[in-house]
């Protein structure tokens, strides 16, 4: 009998992108597709591959029957339900950081460490952060021929990645100062955003105007200079790789970009590396575009790739003044590869483990 999926979180940004990516299939091997959230969503009604199907509320019957869960909710939610969705006999797929760092837990990017699917104590299975994920096929593909021994990124994180909060917040603030010239007085848009009623105190973005700016904060505070996403970029790099001593150094900053995370990463290997040598890498991996032409100004930006599957790569190069070292230019789209997309890969995945 086909398997049974259900999706947690049907209703929120990265389930409603989840549902896009499942109707977009060719073929799924899912028998019933059950989809859940929390009670202010159940009753809605949504076409699921063209049947329509309603939201069913949160709860412990609600796996009954399920082989695997998808789970695109907040932190929360996930650490008291996905134990719920596992004890019930599913393998809970997490796309939340509740779980990420437990040594029970695996977390996959199948293009790198599939091998890890059927290794799940718990019976769950973590997604990357999306700012780790845009990068790993990447790097992935590169640690296997060259071995990576040091990681130095910067991050370029969209709005959407503080949810759908984050993405109207920016809009709002794009209307707000278009037009006005403004930007070259220190304050000035924060001053336009206050009169046009967007307080600061509200935005999603650590109290800094977007538009026309850049804030270099992403997550939460965590001390001693670091903010969450950065910590979690070393953490869940060195797990998925498999590398726990990896030396690790990123900076994470959200642009004025509605959706895609780029990365600018340098990455040095305990081995020569052309970048020749990493085209060829990069091209045998069918998740990753390569753009790379910068004789005719070709790379990838956020705006010409969002919506797009793969992992897109450019602007590769050779450090000049450090051995073994490649820099080069990520774009991923966060919702699709940064979590849903990846998310159902694992899912599929976990069918030849049942
Ligand atoms: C951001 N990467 O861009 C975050 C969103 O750990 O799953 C995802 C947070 C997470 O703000």
């Amino acid at each position: 009998m086909a398997p049974t999926l259900a999706l947690v979180g049907a209703t929120g940004a990265v389930g409603t992108v989840m549902i896009d990516i499942i109707n977009g299939r060719e073929s799924v091997p899912w028998g019933e597709i059950r989809l859940i959230a929390s009670a202010r969503s159940a009753g809605k009604k949504i076409m699921v591959r063209g049947e329509e199907r309603t939201v069913v509320e949160l709860s412990p019957e609600a796996f009954d029957g399920v082989d695997v869960a998808m789970f695109d909710v907040p932190d929360e939610v996930s650490a008291e339900w996905a134990p719920v969705a596992a004890a019930r006999g599913a393998v809970a797929v997490d796309n939340s950081g509740a779980f990420r760092m437990d040594d029970e837990v695996p977390l996959v990017v199948p293009e790198v460490n599939s091998g890890e699917v059927g290794n799940r104590p718990k019976g769950i299975i973590a997604n990357p952060n999306c700012t780790t994920l845009s990068m790993m096929a990447a790097l992935g593909a590169l640690h296997r021929e060259f071995e990576l021994t040091e990681l130095v990124v910067a991050s370029y994180q969209a709005a959407s990645g503080a949810g759908q909060g984050g993405i109207d917040r920016l809009h709002a603030e794009l209307e707000a100062v278009a037009g006005k010239g403004l930007g070259s007085k220190a304050g000035d848009v924060r001053e336009a955003l206050e009169a046009a009623g967007l307080p600061l105190a509200d935005s999603p973005f650590a109290g800094t105007p977007l538009a026309l700016n850049v804030v270099p904060s992403a997550g939460s505070y965590k001390g001693d200079g670091w903010y969450s996403e950065e910590l979690k970029v070393r953490n869940e790099s060195r797990k998925i790789l498999g590398i726990p001593g990896l030396k690790v150094s990123a900076t994470c900053v959200r642009v004025p970009v509605v959706t895609t995370h780029s990365l600018a990463v340098h990455a040095t290997f305990a081995r020569e590396v052309t970048v020749d040598a990493a085209h060829k890498v990069f091209d045998a991996q069918p998740s990753i575009v390569l753009i790379d032409d910068p004789d005719n100004g070709r790379f990838p930006s956020p705006a010409d790739v969002v919506g797009g599957d793969p992992t897109y790569v450019g602007r590769v190069r050779q450090a000049l003044d450090f051995p073994n070292t490649l820099d080069f230019f990520v774009c991923g789209d966060n919702l699709r590869k940064g979590a849903a997309l990846n998310t159902y890969e694992v899912a599929e995945q976990v069918i030849a483990t049942l």
